[in-house]
């Protein structure tokens, strides 16, 4: 006589052991898609930051070499020109895009294309006058003289400016939520910036604009540099004052 098979061990996964094995999949890929997130935004920031710096860079050769800032490129759109009016900074530009074809650099994508201010105010005396983003003649040198609308004039406009008390209506950085004061534009004007940077990445917080709050489209306020990535902000700011500015610029005279 066969011997008699033992009952199969072998059974259905009850609907139970179905979901719960449905559910730690899901866990699994879903923890896997956010690290992958994460890993993905702090690349997009380190990169952010080395563009920041490139086009510190590009700034300042344009500065030795121009006697001045570059002017914001105003439009809309952001063509990547400066707004000039008869060949000069047009009056009141003060913020607006990098101006990428004006400082000989291709536009970038809209995530790392700069908004971009510097600081502007004039004064009918020469040597007072500190409107960074024009080539003025301020120490005395005569037309056709070596040093006529030059680096150095630049250079006394940044000593004015270096004197001034950061104003809302010219541009200014705010506190980065810890040393420099609270974030927020309108009670802490935390320090005047001879120009900021500002590279927008992703919209955070959810206004439709890729800059998120302090930063906006509209004013010369930016957030602190040192203030810390959030989960409403990833905008990467460099600033540099005046005086820093000034130092870097006497250092690398031609
Ligand atoms: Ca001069
Ligand atoms: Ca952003
Ligand atoms: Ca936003």
């Amino acid at each position: 006589m066969a011997a008699r098979r033992p009952p199969s061990t072998q059974r259905g996964f009850t609907f139970l052991e179905l979901a719960l094995a449905l559910l730690v999949v899901g866990l699994v890929s879903w923890s896997a898609f956010s690290a992958y997130d994460v890993f993905q935004d702090a690349q997009d920031r380190r990169a952010a930051q080395d563009n920041a710096r490139h086009l510190q860079g590009q700034l300042r050769a344009f500065a030795l070499r121009h006697g001045r800032l570059p002017c914001p490129d105003t439009s809309a759109a952001g063509t990547g020109y400066e707004n000039l009016a008869a060949g000069a900074c047009a009056a009141g530009s003060q913020v607006g895009w990098f101006p990428y074809v004006s400082a000989g650099l291709a536009v970038p994508t809209d995530e790392h294309r700069a908004r971009y201010a510097v600081y502007r105010l004039a004064n009918a005396t020469a040597s007072l006058d500190a409107d960074l983003a024009v080539a003025r003649e301020r120490n005395g040198d005569a037309p056709g003289q070596r040093h006529h609308q030059d680096v150095g004039d630049l250079i006394v406009a940044l000593n004015t400016a270096a004197g001034h008390a950061p104003v809302s209506t010219r541009s200014y950085v705010t506190g980065d939520g810890g040393m420099a004061g609270a974030i927020d534009c309108a009670a802490n004007l935390s320090q005047l910036a001879a120009y900021w940077l500002v590279i927008p990445l992703q919209d955070r917080d959810g206004d439709a604009d890729r800059l998120d709050a302090p930063n906006t489209l509209a004013g010369p306020c930016a957030g602190g540099p040192s203030a810390p990535v959030s989960a409403a902000n990833d905008d990467v700011v460099l600033a540099e004052s005046p005086a820093l500015l000034a130092g870097w610029l006497r250092q690398n005279l031609p």
